[in-house]
């Protein structure tokens, strides 16, 4: 991969259209979010080009490199919606050849969070909810917010997963229960 169009069209060929807006969403986004509170933005925005790289992808299919990877069985056992994450930073390693860790680690834990999350994970995981595409109750409470605390916004948008999640009856990701108590145990 040499240039931006050819990551583009590479990154388009594995999505259907809706989610390739959204990828494009998130990228700016979390460009945005990255000048204002002092990452990276280059990083940012191609974490945010690359977080659901194969989101779209078969679930067999991510399920083989995660168990060729050595994923914890409470990830294979779970829901599989977390599973695009964790593939991803793989696949994007050994397909694209991304080698850099903090871009890696944004696209691994962009769905969970986890403890003690770096600047950028927190940028990508906050532009992935507020990109401008998204349209959920409660999301211009959490867009409003990351224009003023960062932690604050994503402690509001993972809380509200968390609420959604027990609605629905389904299984919390115990990182997601982390990086939540995390982010609201630390603000003052
Ligand atoms: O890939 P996106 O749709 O852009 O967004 P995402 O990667 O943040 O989340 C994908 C889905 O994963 C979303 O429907 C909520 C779900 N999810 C997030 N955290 C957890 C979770 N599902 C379970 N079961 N447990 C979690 O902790
Ligand atoms: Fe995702
Ligand atoms: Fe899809
Ligand atoms: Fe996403």
């Amino acid at each position: 991969l040499t240039n931006r169009e050819e990551l583009l069209a590479r990154i388009r060929a594995q999505m259907h259209e809706k989610r390739f807006n959204h990828t494009l969403g998130v990228a700016q986004s979390a460009r945005n979010l990255a000048v204002r509170y002092g990452a990276d933005p280059d990083k940012a925005e191609l974490a945010g080009l690359l977080h659901d790289y194969c989101k779209c992808w078969p679930v067999e299919k991510m399920f083989e490199i995660l168990v060729r990877h050595d994923m914890p069985t409470e990830l294979l056992e779970g829901e599989k919606e977390l599973w695009h994450a964790f593939a991803g930073a793989i696949v994007i390693q050994t397909d694209l050849g991304v080698t850099d860790t903090d871009i890696l680690q944004a696209v691994r834990y962009h769905t969970t969070g986890r403890a003690g999350m770096s600047l950028l994970e927190k940028v990508v995981c906050v532009a992935d909810y507020i990109e401008p595409n998204r349209i959920f109750p409660g999301v211009d409470e959490i867009r409003a917010l990351a224009e003023k605390n960062l932690d604050q916004a994503l402690a509001l948008a993972l809380g509200g997963t968390i609420q959604f999640l027990i609605e629905k009856q389904k299984t919390v990701y115990p990182l997601t229960l982390i990086a939540y108590n995390d982010l609201v145990s630390r603000k003052g």
